[in-house]
């Protein structure tokens, strides 16, 4: 039985009769994630789509009455008649307006294997017709993405050599978490996590008595170890605990001024802001305790014991996902140099341990074959999380790392492998914006949010339903991803139906170079041997590694330590920042100019709000995003078929609402129902709910229609991070709830569009 390879871990698939029975994970991974368990009824769920759609009006005229996007039913079609429609469309938008206006930034997670990556395709595929509009850094890390460069180093560099989970073990005796270790995160890796680590290597730690403090708003968000401290943190104001912890190495002399000496710029900088000198506020823990609601004692004692002892800093994604993201990050960094530790064996600074499976791993960052996206001629971009701003505001100027760049003129978007419905914030706003340009085009496998907001849809195969290579930088295997199950309905794979239109627009040549999708799996996988080489891996012949159908890359026998090089000789191994050492104080940011992210990290307050419970929407537990939310796994989480929603029995009490109640959530932006867990496992004042339930308006003519099922986009704010990064905010919102007591209405989002 063969093995295949999801974002959430390898499994075997049970194929009866052609039919997928069940997914049954690997028998090595001691601590396989159930997300995969919920597949096989949803691939062939009410929910795929079969055959190609065209929105009813684009196809009796097309480009009329983009206001019905999302409202109108589906007419099927043939793909002859789809492919000649997306086709024209395209020579149509060039010819008129420019490759320029073709969004083609298609974010999104697509599926794992390496070739058959929706993005990379589409890529590919818009670069050979002369470009398109792209997008830069992701939602995952927008602001962290930004600012790493310009004070430690780039970030896929930074995460490919973080100290391995074993080094941690040996030497490192506290773990301070910010965000925690969250196993529901760790079941995941983009491309594959083939063996899960995170509980394993907790315990392991435990065993050896590190200790753990989980900063965080959700108690659960560390689980599994001996020593386990929670400091219920007010979200969103790390950085001022971070500061304060800060000023106490600094006033009683427990920071370390040699390394500072060697391995940093800027301190001097920095240093009178903290104490006060410059704007009059000593960054004292008293202070601190009133943003981030710890006592003063505990922040004092906690920055004590960092010094005195092997001290990793932890700081998970989320909290850079929010206005002034750039600010926690810094302090992350700028902590840890304060206590001279970075480079040590055990010490220094983690960046997103338990974010995803791989990070720590110890395993050489190899990532396997790729896929070559060519070069696309157009050189306008956006970051990511402005997408709705440059569909609604053409022309306009933005500011983006030091450059003032202007949004294109959009009139063709083309999405294959994402759902914006899911990932964009303020997605009343967004409905707004999507009904800007004249045509979208997209490639989905299910009927979700993202495909019933499209003009034409083309129906994609899942990767149970095609060959493909299943790899991911610092993972164990290396998969054979073999087709299991024929193609559901009319479905095509996403290389095909690229190929058929690159061969109606004359350059087929230029985008298949004349391979099947079973050559291209050879000619990446081929590729990929020498640089297998430099990473001292030797990769067998492809027959080979097809018929074995796994590659296992050897544990090294040396642990990675993250800046060890720098920490031995900062002359021959200089950070890739201006100074080349790590930058406390950047002249290059504040060379910039931006109020939102000055030269040295600082305390900014946020904006007050008028409702008075702060929302976290956190990763899924029970899927990766958005996917399989419509597979049992998922569904079965429910609460009155509502996403679950997790409440303090105080904010819950004196609004009299109980366990089990489904309550509408709300601000200024929109409004969504979910079900109700009560729990003491969360700060006061703060909810949890995760993200990815399909998107559900209640009435799909209304602009600001309540949404049924979950989906906490509808109410998070579509504002940038800062002027430097223009990173999403997800995590800054804030948000009232009431018992809802009206008739339930019906969640339909697993439902497909009505098709005549
Ligand atoms: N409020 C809030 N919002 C967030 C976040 C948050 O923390 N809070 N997190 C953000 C983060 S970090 C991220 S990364 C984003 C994730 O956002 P996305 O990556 O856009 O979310 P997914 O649900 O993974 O969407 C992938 C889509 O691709 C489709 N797909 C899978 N395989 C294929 C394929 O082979 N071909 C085609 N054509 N389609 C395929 C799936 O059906 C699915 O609809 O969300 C962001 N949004
Ligand atoms: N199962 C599963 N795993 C996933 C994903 C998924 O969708 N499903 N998505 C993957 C992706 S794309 C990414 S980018 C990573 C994301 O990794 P993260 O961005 O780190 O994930 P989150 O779950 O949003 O946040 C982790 C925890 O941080 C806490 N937190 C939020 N805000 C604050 C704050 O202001 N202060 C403090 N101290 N804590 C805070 C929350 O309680 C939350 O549970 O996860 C990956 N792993
Ligand atoms: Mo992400």
């Amino acid at each position: 039985m063969s093995v295949t390879s999801l974002h959430w871990g390898a499994y075997r698939p049970q194929v009866v009769n052609g039919k997928l029975e069940a997914m049954t994970p690997v028998e090595w991974d001691k601590d396989p994630s159930p997300i995969g368990l919920g597949m096989p009824e949803a691939i062939t769920s009410p929910s795929r789509i079969l055959r190609p759609a065209v929105r009813r009006s684009f196809l009796e005229n097309t480009g009329s009455h983009p206001e019905l996007r999302g409202q109108e039913p589906f007419v099927e079609v043939s793909w002859e008649t789809a492919l000649a429609l997306v086709a024209s469309e395209l020579r149509r938008v060039k010819g008129e307006h420019g490759n320029s206006a073709i969004f083609g930034g298609s974010y999104g997670w697509g599926s794992a294997g390496r070739f058959h990556h929706a993005q990379s395709q589409l890529h590919r595929f818009l670069n050979g017709w002369g470009g398109y509009t792209y997008s830069t850094d992701s939602y995952s890390l927008g602001a962290g993405r930004v600012l790493m460069p310009h004070i430690v180093g780039n970030m896929d560099w930074l995460l490919a050599g973080h100290t391995s989970w074993r080094n941690l073990a040996e030497h490192c005796e506290l773990f301070v978490a910010f965000g925690g270790l969250p196993a529901k995160n760790a079941q995941c890796s983009p491309g594959g996590a083939s063996d899960h680590l995170l509980r394993s290597a907790v315990e392991r730690m435990s065993e050896a008595g590190v200790r753990f403090v989980n900063v965080s708003p959700l108690r659960d968000d560390l689980t599994g170890a001996r020593h386990n401290e929670w400091l219920a943190v007010r979200p969103g104001s790390d950085t001022a605990l971070m500061l304060a912890l800060a000023y106490v190495l600094v006033s009683e002399d427990l920071y370390d001024p040699a390394f500072i000496k060697r391995y940093t710029v800027g301190f001097e900088r920095f240093k009178p802001y903290l104490l006060g000198a410059t704007d009059g506020q000593p960054k004292s823990p008293e202070w601190a305790a009133g943003l981030t609601d710890l006592p003063a004692e505990q922040i004092i004692e906690l920055a004590r014991r960092m010094a005195r002892q092997r001290t990793m800093i932890n700081i998970a994604y989320s909290l850079q996902r929010a206005q002034h993201g750039e600010q926690p990050f810094w302090m992350t960094v700028t902590l840890a140099a304060l206590l001279g530790q970075i480079g040590l064996p055990g010490g220094g600074f983690g960046l997103g341990y338990g974010c995803m499976n791989n990070t720590g791993s110890g395993r050489k960052a190899f990532s396997g074959p790729r896929f070559s996206q060519g070069v696309n001629p157009v050189k306008d971009f956006i970051p990511v999380a402005r997408v709705s701003d440059m569909l609604l505001n053409p022309g306009t100027p933005f500011e983006y790392n030091g450059k003032q760049q202007r949004y294109p003129h959009i009139k063709l978007v083309y999405w294959a492998g994402g759902n914006i419905f899911h990932h964009h914030q303020d997605l009343n706003r967004l409905r707004t914006a999507w009904q800007r340009p004249q045509t979208i085009i997209v490639h989905e496998q299910y009927w979700t949010a993202q495909a019933k907001h499209a003009d034409i849809v083309l129906p994609a195969t899942t990767t149970l339903e095609r060959d493909d290579i299943g790899s991911s930088a610092s993972d164990r295997f290396m998969i054979a991803m073999k087709k299991v199950i024929e193609p559901v309905g009319e479905s095509r794979d996403d290389y095909s139906i690229l190929a058929d239109l690159a061969e109606r627009l004359g350059f087929a040549q230029d985008f298949t170079e004349g391979r099947d999708a079973v050559g291209w799996l050879r000619h990446i996988y081929d590729e990929s041997r020498g640089r297998a080489e430099s990473f001292d891996i030797a990769l067998p012949e492809f027959e080979q590694f097809w018929q074995k159908g796994l590659f296992e890359v050897a544990y090294p026998d040396a642990d990675t330590v993250l800046l060890a090089d720098f920490r031995a000789d900062p002359q021959a191994h200089p950070l890739q920042t201006p100074s080349g050492k790590l930058e406390i104080f950047s002249e290059r940011i504040a060379g910039f100019d931006y109020a939102d992210c000055p030269g040295h990290p600082v305390w900014l307050p946020r904006p007050a709000s008028s409702h008075p419970l702060h929302l976290l929407s956190n990763q899924p537990k029970t899927r990766l995003h958005s996917q399989y939310d419509h597979g049992g796994y998922s569904r079965a989480s429910k609460i009155q078929q509502r996403e679950p929603m997790t409440l303090n029995r105080e904010d819950a009490q004196v609004r009299g609402i109980a366990d089990g109640d489904v309550v509408r959530v709300f601000n200024e932006r929109g409004a969504f129902l979910a079900g109700v867990i009560l729990s003491d496992a969360i700060k006061p004042g703060v909810v949890q709910i995760a993200t990815g339930a399909w998107y559900d308006p209640q009435d799909v003519a209304a602009p600001d229609s309540l949404e049924k099922h979950g989906n906490p986009n509808v109410v998070t704010e579509d504002v940038r991070s800062s002027l430097l990064s223009q990173g999403c905010s997800a995590q800054t919102a804030y948000v009232e709830i009431e018992k809802w007591r009206g008739v339930l209405p019906e969640v339909t989002a697993f439902e497909p569009p009505e098709r005549v």
